[in-house]
């Protein structure tokens, strides 16, 4: 068993539609939803606002490169298409692998290129450390520290103001 903190995101069609959706086929394995908050595109500014949320959830098998093959189903459920040019552009649905621990507390690294543990540039995404402080106020970023001390750094404060909750939008009532 492991588990792991999912970023839920999408900007294209019906936002909330696609986030509920994957989380209703998470199913069990969605152990905890935070808020939903709009946010202002990161990386690639010329694209719609985004619905950002988090999870945490579980899964029965070992293997941390089971959640990479979760997380790619239910992109495709959602209809994502990939587009090479644009690696920050927009999407119906982006699923997030963020860290995983093991059983014994233990957090997954890993530098593969196809899954990098703990992500990459979650340090610097207030639209992860936000929702993910809903859930867990004590989370550590493995590598990183107190995710409040990385959502409180100067260079996130300008981006963490700029998310808005959306508790018209619930995710929780889900599980
Ligand atoms: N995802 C991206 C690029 N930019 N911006 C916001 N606000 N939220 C996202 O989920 C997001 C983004 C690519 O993964
Ligand atoms: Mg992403
Ligand atoms: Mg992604």
């Amino acid at each position: 068993m492991t588990r792991a903190i999912l970023s839920l995101g999408s900007n294209l069609g019906d936002r909330y539609a696609y986030l509920k959706e994957a989380v209703t086929q998470l199913g069990d394995s969605a152990v905890l939803m935070s808020g939903v908050y709009e946010t202002p595109p990161w990386g690639d500014a010329d694209q719609p606002a985004y619905l950002n949320a988090v999870v945490l959830a579980v899964d029965p098998a070992a293997d941390p490169r089971s959640w990479l093959d979760r997380v790619r189903e239910l992109e495709k459920a959602a209809g994502r298409a990939r587009d090479p040019e644009r690696r920050f552009g927009p999407r119906t649905l982006d699923v997030d692998v963020i860290a995983v621990w093991r059983d014994d507390d233990t957090p997954v690294l890993s530098d593969d290129e196809e899954l990098t543990l703990p992500h990459p540039r979650a340090h610097l995404r207030a639209f992860v450390l936000k929702p993910w402080l809903d859930l867990q106020p004590y989370a550590q970023l493995p590598g990183h520290g107190w995710v409040t001390d990385l959502l409180n750094a100067p260079e996130l404060t300008a981006d963490a103001n700029a998310l808005t909750p959306r508790p018209d939008l619930p995710l929780e009532s889900l599980a």
